[in-house]
């Protein structure tokens, strides 16, 4: 376990973790105590931009207060009946989120991996019902280096070790093909038994890997030649992230069923959907699928306040110009540390090189120390995720750190 630098008070949160806590993470030596706005403050009063977003769950700023007022004005009304009874907030989500994205219906869930989970058995459900799969047969396509989610089926689609490694036996009926390679596709789509092709459409976890100009748009339109149905994982890409509403928006083209988390709360509730028109969403019949907290009168208010945010606030177009902005002052930087800087919007990520035995950890280490928060994804990539509440006075003294620490580090 990691020091942290000159704090007992710290030090003894970090113990307390590591005596009651489960070992999944390694988290960087920080103890995080307050947010707001692109500010998190740790146990002992120092400020940080925080440039990881809760991975993208935080867009709209640390603890917005349009959206905590949401979360709190529903908590003392009704927080959860279960949908075995009707309730008051939840038909005005539906339609609220159904006309903001345009599709015909919802399927209100809570984190991330069971809107993949959802999305793959409604895939599924249409395959048997529609598409006249034989049952038990639907093949579903998924690209190397995704990542869904943690749930055994969804790491069952996984091509990292560490997502899946010792948790067999797994989950059948996937088709692993390359990211970014059509060709690939095209031969999958051969086999009649496929249902769905899943896909990021910029991979996060791999590192935002940004795939070629029309390679979503060319893929989506394939999967219609071959009525398979296009399902967008847009829990990390969605909701401005990428300076678009939803990453697919770059290629103009609706998926079929889309799939939504994280920052559909604003970070203050867990809170995904599943998004697709009436003749895929239908197939899923009452008592088929469900969850206690699935459309809770509490995500709901909160759900509609999180999406009001990204438009009066212009989110989207925001992280647009800041991220040409960012890619550009990164790309600047005179180092042979950094080897790449890529993204979209505001998802960006630094291809470091190790120099002198410094990984990408130990440059998060030291900008931790210079007063921003990121964490390396794998051993050599950094990604970089500020709210996207960020103005371009903030923007250029967090590069200006990112700068100061790359360049006392090389
Ligand atoms: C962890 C990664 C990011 C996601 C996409 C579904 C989910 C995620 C595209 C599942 C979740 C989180 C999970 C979190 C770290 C983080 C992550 F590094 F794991 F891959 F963001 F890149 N689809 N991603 O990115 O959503 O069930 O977590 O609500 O597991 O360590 P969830």
């Amino acid at each position: 376990m990691e020091e942290i630098l000159n704090s007992k008070i710290a030090q003894e949160f970090v113990e307390k973790e590591d005596k009651y806590g489960a070992h999944n993470y390694h988290p960087l030596p920080v103890v995080l105590d307050r947010g707001e706005g692109v500010f998190v403050w740790d146990v002992d009063g120092k400020k940080y931009f925080d440039f990881l977003s809760a991975y993208s769950a935080v867009n709209q700023g640390h603890c917005h207060p349009k959206i905590v007022n949401a979360l709190t004005e529903q908590a003392q009304k009704l927080t959860l009946t279960s949908r075995a009874f009707y309730n008051s907030t939840l038909g005005e989500y539906e339609e609220f989120i159904t006309k903001y994205f345009g599709y015909d219906k919802i399927l209100p869930m809570n984190t991330g991996a069971e809107g993949d989970e959802t999305a793959l058995k409604l895939c599924r459900k249409w395959a048997y019902t529609k598409k006249g799969i034989p049952e038990n047969e639907a093949k579903i396509i998924v690209c190397d280096g995704n990542f869904h989610g943690r749930t055994i089926t969804v790491i069952s689609m996984s091509t990292d070790p560490d997502s899946y490694g010792g948790f067999g036996p797994f989950t059948p009926g996937f088709v692993k093909i390359p990211y970014n390679d059509l060709d690939a596709l095209e031969k999958e789509l051969e086999d009649n038994n496929v249902a769905g092709f899943l896909v990021e459409p910029i991979q996060g976890e791999a590192g935002v890997f940004v795939p070629d100009e029309g390679y979503l748009k060319k893929a989506y339109e394939m999967c219609k030649a071959k009525n398979v149905l296009f399902i967008a994982d847009e829990v990390q890409t969605g909701i401005a992230r990428t300076g678009k509403l939803l990453a697919c928006d770059y290629e103009d083209f609706k998926p079929d069923v889309l799939i939504l988390g994280k920052a559909l709360s604003g970070g203050v509730f867990p809170i995904s959907a599943v998004l697709a028109d009436d003749d895929i969403m239908l197939c899923i019949k009452p008592g088929e699928h469900g969850s206690t907290f699935g459309g809770n009168p509490i995500a709901n208010k909160v759900a509609i306040a999180a999406l009001e945010v990204v438009k009066e606030e212009k989110l989207a177009e925001n992280a647009y110009r800041l991220g040409k902005i960012f890619r550009e002052e990164l790309s600047k930087i005179k180092s042979d540390m950094i080897e790449l800087v890529r993204g979209k919007g505001l998802l960006n990520a630094i291809i470091i090189k190790p120099k002198n035995g410094k990984t990408a950890w130990d440059v998060c280490l030291e900008l931790k120390n210079n007063g921003l928060i990121a964490k390396p994804t794998h051993d050599h990539i950094i990604r970089f995720a500020p709210p996207l509440v960020i103005n371009e006075e903030q923007l250029h003294e967090a590069i200006g750190i990112i700068r100061k620490t790359i360049e006392q580090m090389s």
